[in-house]
């Protein structure tokens, strides 16, 4: 029995929802589906959308139907003869202590103190100090079963909604199992089916079998003059084709990528995740006692601990200029240790491609340069709704003579003007490795305030000079004029702003719905606001129209 007369039986009896037909009778959802679309295009069917919540077992929830819930499965880890607190907890990992929590909710195991011995002398020997209040060490559990059998009411609860019957839940129930995340609500759309106002005249008269192609059969017995054709149905979606789509950073990224190649800066080689302090801080002027460079901000590799090339002679100069200065700067005056600059880390900014660029291209003649670099940097930040520990960073800079400030402002307001921004200010900021340094602010037309864009400045002569001392082009030699302008911003800040999405772990990492991805519209970061508006206002006198 085609789909096709599946549904018009069963739309005779009375509507039905697509969901449950197809579970019911097995019948694959996406061909009912194409089915009904198509008896819905001859309005043989009428078709209303339903989007329900439904409840459903995560997959810590199916785990636990195949190996049980974590506190049956702790139960079961209690030997007869008990066993110790800190051994069972070793065994459960993070989930240790909450499923202890729920056992002992339950009821089902005890747990006794067991004082150490050297609890006991320790409680001998610490003699009582006034006031001060003896520091009580947690001694370990003796943890025993309670009861012979244990009846998992949870388990049993999960198989209720297993069962799709999770309606005989009470909310407090399913909230608890929602908090214990073995249960999540999914929203799944589906139709509810009636009859359409040819349903009649499409079941009732002779049931004419469309052709829905010119078969070679037909043309040889030349009989396809005697066959009805079933019309295009122009509007049917077809099936959807799986595209690649690229993930909105990726699409903001090339679009900033497009608008440094239009402006004629090459691309800086950042493949180098792992990079030494000399080039991410000491080469940047950026003193070695700089808080940033604490592993509170910077993460430092244990395996390759130490860097082993560093060009020798630059290393002497960055020395010299970090403890007495040069070329005008007295220098940080302190005792600069080399050891310290070896250390390895996860690079915290793309500047460290830049000074690596910028000494590359001392052994060149000298000639005005523009490059830019947009890859990931690490930073240790405490995770939230606007940092990860790792973000992308975009930094452009130009290297020339006499570069001022006004070009820096000049060139930034044409780099952000490409990605639709207006309405710039800049505001004295501090760099250790620039000066003078700007935040960038732009105001946004989409979120209507002036949003921090960015940040800037004119490289410092004690980060430039080092870096083209003891080049054999004597159009660098100690030239004062020599100017790198530069500035840099985030990848995920726009894209957060683009695809309006609030928390960055929605953005980035493991907790990311891939079908955002799929069906995140196309970047239009540099779609002149007017052209939008345009576009916006063109909608709406189409929709008074409809
Ligand atoms: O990206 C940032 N903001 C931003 C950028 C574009 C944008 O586009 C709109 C959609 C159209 C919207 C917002 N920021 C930089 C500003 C803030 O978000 C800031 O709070 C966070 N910053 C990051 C660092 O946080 C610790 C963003 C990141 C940043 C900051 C500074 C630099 C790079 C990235 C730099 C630099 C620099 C300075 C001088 C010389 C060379 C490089």
């Amino acid at each position: 029995m085609s789909i096709e007369s599946v549904i018009l039986s069963k739309v005779k009896e009375s509507p039905f929802d697509t969901r449950e037909l197809s579970e019911k009778l097995k019948i694959d959802y996406n061909k009912l589906i194409q089915a009904m679309k198509s008896l819905e295009y001859n309005n043989v069917l009428e078709c209303k959308i339903k989007v329900s919540n439904e409840i459903v077992l995560t997959e810590s929830g199916k785990k636990c139907l195949t190996a049980g819930t974590p506190e049956s499965r702790m139960f079961y880890a209690i030997p007869e003869n008990g066993i110790k607190k800190s051994e069972l907890m070793k065994q459960f990992g993070r989930e240790g202590q909450p499923t202890f929590g729920q056992c002992m909710k339950c009821g089902w195991i005890r747990s006794e103190k067991i004082e150490t011995k050297e609890q006991e002398k320790e409680k001998e020997k610490q003699p009582q100090q006034k006031g001060k209040k003896k520091k009580k060490q947690r001694p370990d559990l003796m943890l025993f079963r309670k009861v012979e059998e244990i009846n998992d009411l949870v388990l049993e609860d999960l198989k209720i909604i297993h069962d799709r019957m999770s309606e005989k839940l009470n909310k407090k129930t399913l909230d608890i199992l929602k908090r214990r995340k073995l249960i999540t609500t999914i929203q799944t759309k589906s139709f509810v089916v009636s009859k359409g106002p040819e349903y009649e005249k499409y079941t009732t008269t002779q049931k004419i079998e469309y052709q829905t192609c010119l078969k070679k059969g037909m043309l040889q017995k030349n009989n396809w003059k005697s066959h009805t054709f079933k019309k295009y149905n122009f509007k049917s979606l077809g099936v959807p084709t799986q595209g690649g789509s690229l993930q909105p950073i990726l699409k903001v990224r090339s679009e900033m990528r497009k608008a440094f190649l239009e402006m004629g800066f090459e691309e800086m080689k950042t493949n180098r995740y792992v990079e030494s302090s000399f080039w991410n801080f000491d080469a940047l002027f950026q003193p070695q006692q700089h808080p940033a460079r604490d592993a509170h901000d910077t993460f430092f590799m244990k395996n390759p601990k130490k860097a082993k090339q560093i060009p020798e002679e630059l290393m002497k100069k960055v020395k010299t200029t970090h403890e007495i200065g040069g070329y005008g700067s007295i220098g940080w005056r302190y005792k600069w240790s080399e050891d310290e600059s070896r250390k390895n880390l996860l690079r915290t900014h793309t500047t460290a491609v830049s000074s690596r660029t910028l000494r590359e291209i001392s052994k060149e003649p000298f000639r005005p340069r523009r490059f830019f670099s947009i890859d990931r940097v690490f930073r240790n930040e405490t995770l939230d709704a606007t940092h990860l520990a790792e973000f992308h960073q975009v930094e452009g800079f130009i290297i020339d003579k006499n570069l001022s400030l006004g070009d820096l402002i000049g060139v930034i307001s044409e780099f952000f003007g490409k990605l639709g921004m207006e309405k710039f200010k800049f505001k004295a900021a501090y760099n250790p490795y620039t000066e003078p340094s700007m935040e960038i602010f732009a105001f946004h037309n989409g979120l209507n305030k002036w949003i921090e864009i960015g940040n800037s400045g004119i490289f410092r002569p004690e980060m430039l000079q080092p870096l083209f001392s003891g080049t054999r082009f004597n159009d660098y030699q100690e030239d004062v004029n020599l100017s790198v302008i530069a500035w840099g911003l985030s990848v995920e800040r726009p894209t957060m702003i683009q695809y309006q999405i609030q928390d960055i772990r929605n953005l980035v990492g493991h907790t990311v719905d891939l079908q955002m991805v799929k069906k995140g519209p196309i970047c239009r970061l540099g779609f002149p606001r007017k052209v939008i508006k345009e576009k916006k206002k063109e909608e709406e006198i189409k929709k008074e129209k409809n």
